[in-house]
């Protein structure tokens, strides 16, 4: 049985069973990710983001873990599951979308986190436009995964996995 002790987590046998339960990983996307699948294809695939919810669920549970998957087209609402993730989640998954590359106030939020905080996109914003080159939300990213298309948020909750120690 898989157990936490702050953010990481620990095994322990039927007979030492403790009380408190892992903590799911939170998977937050951000503003027009609800359309994913219905339009450029060639940058950010088909599927759709009842796909990539499946895929991370299904990820996650390979390792032991569940997760919480939200979108919102709402910077203030991306803020207030920020704040939840404080107390209730072991990792942040996030891809910020647009707000990545314009929002301090996401970035003052991801800072208060205590926990590993994966910042994930579809594309690779490093090979696109020059405004999708800076990226506010990475200077809190423990790490970042780009350019994978669904994949992306696969490899990000393998990244989590590991960070809280559930391999
Ligand atoms: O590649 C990513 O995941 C992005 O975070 C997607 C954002 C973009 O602003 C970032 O630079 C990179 C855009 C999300 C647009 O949402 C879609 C809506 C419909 C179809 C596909 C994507």
């Amino acid at each position: 049985m898989l157990v936490t002790r702050g953010n990481r987590l620990y095994k322990t046998s039927r007979n030492r069973r403790r009380s408190r339960m892992v903590k799911p990983i939170h998977v937050l996307s951000g503003p027009n990710l609800n359309l994913l699948g219905t339009r450029e294809p060639e940058i950010y695939g088909k599927d759709t983001l009842d796909d990539v919810r499946t895929r991370c669920e299904a990820r996650a549970a390979a390792r032991g873990l569940s997760v919480v998957f939200r979108q919102s087209n709402h910077e203030g609402v991306l803020i207030d599951w920020v704040q939840e993730a404080r107390t209730e989640a072991c990792a942040l998954v996030i891809n910020p979308a647009g707000y990545g590359h314009t929002s301090i106030a996401l970035l003052d939020a991801l800072k208060t986190l205590n926990i590993p905080v994966i910042e994930c996109h579809l594309s690779n914003p490093a090979a696109r436009e020059d405004f999708r080159r800076h990226t506010f939300v990475s200077l809190a990213a423990t790490g970042i995964v780009s350019g994978f298309g669904a994949a992306s948020y696969e490899l990000a909750i393998e990244a989590a996995a590991g960070l809280v120690g559930a391999n």
